[in-house]
C-alpha cells in the first residue's frame, strides 16, 4: 500500500487500559448523562488546569457557542479570520456579528494593538484565539478588555497544556474553551470544555448543556451538549499519558526546527518567552526568497506522500457565506500568512525517517 504521512494522527492509550477504564460503565449500565466517569475527568481537569471551573462538552464547537449564549449578550464579537471556521461560526450560529481584527505577525494571534479601534458601543465581548498553542497577548487583551468592560473568552482549543510562567492557558480571560478532539494533543475523541473562575457561570453552562434543566422541573432554554461517559473514560486514559505524548511531540518539533533552521525562506515558528508549548502544530510560512509557493511545496511533499494541511486557508472573513460585507484584505497580515502557511505532519510517533524525509524534500535535496 501507498505510503501516507497525514498532517496528524490521533494517540490511543494501550487498549488494555481503556477496557479497564471502561469496565465499570459496562457494570453500571450508566453511558452518559454525567456519570462517575464524567465527574472524574471534571475533577482532575480541574486539577490539571488549576482553575476552579470546568465544564465538559460534547465538542469544542457546542461548548464555544453555549459560551456565548451563557453571556446573554447581543450585537457585535470582535475575533480574528486566521483560525478554523468553528470560531466564526459559534458567534454567527449564537444571532452574533463577528468583527475581524488582524493578527500579529509573529504570533498569528490577535494583535491588541488593532483592536481598540473596532471596539464601538455595539462591541459585546472579545474572543480571541490562541492559534497553533501560541498564547495571545493576554495582559494586553486584558488590560482592554477591563477598561471597555467587554467580557474576554478565548478559543482556545489548540492550547491544551499550554502554560503562561506557570499559568495555565485556562486561566486567562473570563472564560476559555478547549478542544478534546481526536486530533488535538489531549483527546476525548470528541469532545470539548469551558473553563473559568466564576461558579455561577459554570452552572449556566451545565444547565445549557442540559436542556436548560434547573431545580424542581423548571427549565432555561436550553440544548445537548453532554459529554459521554466512553469519551470521558477515553479522557481519563489520555490525561495518564499526556506528559509522554508531549515529550514525543517535542522530539518531532525539535527535529524540524533543527532540519529546516538554515533554509531561506522558510518562516518557522518561534519560542514564546516565558511559555510552556503544547507542539500542537508547526506551521511553517512561505516567503517569496523561498522560490516556489506554498501549494508547489505541497504538491512536492504529497507526490512522495507526506499530506500537510493549509491550517488555515482561506481565513474566516473570505467565507462566502458570510456575504459581501466582509473583506480578507481589510486584515491583510492574516490575509498573507493564510495564503503562505502549511502546517506541516506531527504526532507523537511520526518517525524520526520521516521527518527527515520532509525536510529533505523541503530543503529541496529530495
Ligand atoms: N476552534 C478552533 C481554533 C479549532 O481549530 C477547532 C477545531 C474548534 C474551535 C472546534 O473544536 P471541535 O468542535 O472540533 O472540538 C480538524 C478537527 O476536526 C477540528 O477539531 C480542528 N479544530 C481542525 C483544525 O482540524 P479537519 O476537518 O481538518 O479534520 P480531518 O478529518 O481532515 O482530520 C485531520 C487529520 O487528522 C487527518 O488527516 C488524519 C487525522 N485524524 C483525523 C481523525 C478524524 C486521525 O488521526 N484520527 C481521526 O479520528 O478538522
Amino acid at each position: 500500500m501507498e505510503k501516507k504521512i497525514l498532517v496528524t494522527r490521533s494517540s490511543l492509550p494501550p487498549l488494555e487500559e481503556y477496557v479497564e477504564e471502561i469496565r465499570d460503565i459496562f457494570e453500571s449500565h450508566w453511558l452518559t448523562n454525567m456519570g462517575e466517569k464524567h465527574a472524574a475527568l471534571t475533577e482532575a481537569l480541574r486539577s490539571f488546569f488549576g482553575v476552579p471551573e470546568v465544564t465538559l462538552f460534547q465538542n469544542g464547537h457546542l461548548a464555544l457557542e453555549f459560551a456565548l449564549q451563557a453571556l446573554g449578550i447581543r450585537g457585535e464579537v470582535i475575533t480574528t479570520p486566521f483560525t478554523f471556521a468553528s470560531t466564526t461560526w459559534a458567534i454567527v450560529r449564537s444571532g452574533l456579528t463577528p468583527v475581524f481584527c488582524d493578527i500579529d505577525p509573529e504570533t498569528y494571534t490577535m494583535d491588541p494593538a488593532k483592536l481598540e479601534a473596532l471596539i464601538t458601543p455595539h462591541t459585546a465581548a472579545i474572543l480571541p484565539v490562541h492559534v497553533y498553542g501560541t498564547l495571545c497577548d493576554t495582559e494586553a487583551l486584558a488590560d482592554i478588555a477591563a477598561r471597555y468592560h467587554l467580557p474576554l473568552i478565548y478559543d482556545a482549543a489548540h492550547a491544551f497544556g499550554v502554560r503562561r510562567d506557570g499559568k495555565s492557558a485556562a486561566a486567562f480571560g473570563d472564560m476559555a474553551m478547549f478542544s478534546f478532539h481526536a486530533t488535538k494533543v489531549f483527546h476525548t475523541i470528541e469532545g470539548g470544555a469551558i473553563c473559568c473562575h466564576d461558579s455561577e457561570l459554570s452552572q449556566k453552562l451545565f444547565r445549557l448543556k442540559n436542556f436548560g434543566i434547573q431545580e424542581n422541573e423548571t427549565y432555561c432554554i436550553g440544548g445537548n451538549g453532554k459529554m459521554n461517559e466512553f469519551e470521558a473514560a477515553m479522557g481519563l486514559c489520555n490525561l495518564r499519558h499526556f506528559p509522554e505524548e508531549i515529550a514525543k511531540r517535542k522530539r518531532v518539533y525539535e527535529q524540524y526546527l533543527d532540519l529546516l533552521a538554515d533554509v531561506t525562506g522558510l518562516k518557522l515558528p518561534t519560542k514564546q518567552v516565558g511559555v510552556t508549548p503544547n507542539y500542537a502544530y508547526f506551521p511553517v510560512v512561505f516567503l517569496d526568497t523561498y522560490g516556489e509557493t506554498r501549494d508547489e511545496a505541497a504538491e512536492r511533499l504529497q507526490a512522495k506522500g507526506y499530506y500537510p494541511r493549509r491550517y488555515f486557508y482561506p481565513c474566516t472573513n473570505a467565507f462566502s457565506f458570510l456575504g459581501q460585507r466582509y473583506a480578507p484584505e481589510s486584515t491583510p497580515i492574516a490575509a498573507a500568512i493564510s495564503r503562505r502557511v502549511l502546517t506541516l505532519p506531527l504526532y507523537a510517533d511520526l518517525e524520526a525517517a520521516d521527518v527527515e524525509e520532509i525536510c529533505r524534500i523541503l530543503r529541496r535535496e529530495a
